[in-house]
């Protein structure tokens, strides 16, 4: 394979201007363009790099698209493999800016943030309840999903003296995880824990992982945070969990329909805090995906396996 024209396709504008990874791949080889649906434009690429998927990507004699995203379940696998077509993702780069978002999440539920951020705008000035506020040092979190996402909160969970848990498939140990449960031991995993994060990839195995049982399983004062894929859990359980006082809290950067409905019931909840799946939108998102091309670029000079092969 040999890569001679690298388009950049203009869906990656949901997360960076595609100049700035232009601007960012300058000094690789192949001749590298922003192009848009237009066929002839995705004709004249070997590779694309891009946000979203398009079915164009798939009849335009491509060798290899490079997903700016670390999930890559709105991508259809199985059509990628029949065309012959190399697909490979971003795991890897999150583990900073969602460690830190859910970090914040859980800093603002349990300092009560999000609520003097509402009172602000009405320029109220109400202290909480004496029992509202409370530390995060010594608060038990079990992270669903240890992977670059799951690492990324347990580390940072860590240094503040959070007491980290988790669950993975292997049950097998890692740093910053006191106890590593397997997938069979989910429900006993999350009943102990204040705060639940969930960080595992869409599949068929965690489509809805996050259900009724779950919440029921969870503790009354504990808070859902969900920086995964809102598939990953039944959002009309997950909000008669709220509303029946199942659970605390929650909050979720991720949603079954997205942008979430204006008439979604989450929106108005005191103790959700939505945010707009941004928790790894940063201004160097850009850099590290021209790390990875570049990267993949001199794998597939050097005729060895890609980085972040998914096809
Ligand atoms: P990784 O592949 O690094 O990690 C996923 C981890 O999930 C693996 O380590 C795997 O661990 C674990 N896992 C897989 N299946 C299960 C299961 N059934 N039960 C428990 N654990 C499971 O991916 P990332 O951490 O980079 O990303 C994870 C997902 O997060 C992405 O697929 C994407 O959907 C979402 N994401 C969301 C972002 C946002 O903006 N909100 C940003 C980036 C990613 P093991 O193999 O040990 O079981
Ligand atoms: C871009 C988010 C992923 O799977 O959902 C994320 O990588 C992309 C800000």
């Amino acid at each position: 394979m040999q890569i001679s024209h690298l388009g950049i396709h203009d869906s990656v504008d949901a997360v960076f201007p595609p100049e700035q990874l232009r601007e960012a791949l300058f000094s690789i080889d192949p001749n590298v363009e922003v192009v848009g649906d237009d066929p002839d434009e995705l004709a004249g690429c070997d590779a694309v790099v891009t946000f979203a998927h398009r079915d164009g990507l798939l009849d335009s004699g491509l060798e290899w698209v490079h997903s700016i995203q670390a999930g890559y379940d709105r991508f259809p696998l199985a059509e990628f493999e029949d065309a012959g077509i190399i697909l490979t993702n971003s795991t890897g780069i999150h583990g900073t800016s969602v460690g830190e978002s859910a970090l914040g999440m859980m800093l603002s539920l349990s300092r009560r943030l999000h609520a003097f951020s509402c009172q602000q705008t009405d320029r109220e000035w109400n202290r909480p309840d004496w029992d509202e506020p409370f530390t995060l040092q010594h608060e038990p979190l079990c992270v669903v999903g240890l992977g670059t996402l799951g690492q990324g909160i347990a580390k940072r969970a860590d240094a503040i003296g959070m007491h980290v848990t988790g669950v993975r498939r292997s049950a097998e140990s890692m740093p910053h995880v006191r106890k590593v449960y397997a997938n069979d031991d989910l429900h006993q995993a999350i009943s102990e824990a204040r705060f639940v994060a969930l960080a595992t990839p869409l599949t068929d195995a965690t489509v809805g992982l996050m259900g009724t049982a779950e919440f029921e399983a969870m503790r009354e004062d504990a808070y859902f945070i969900n920086v995964a894929r809102g598939k990953c859990a039944d959002e009309k359980a997950l909000i008669s969990a709220l509303e029946d006082g199942e659970i605390a809290g929650a909050a979720l950067d991720v949603f079954e329909e997205e942008p979430l409905p204006e008439d979604s019931s989450l929106w108005g909840m005191d103790d959700v805090v939505v945010t707009p799946h941004a928790a790894a939108a940063e201004i160097d998102y850009y850099n590290h995906i021209a790390e990875l091309v570049r990267e993949n670029v001199q794998h597939i000079d050097a005729d060895e396996e890609l980085t972040n092969r998914v096809v």
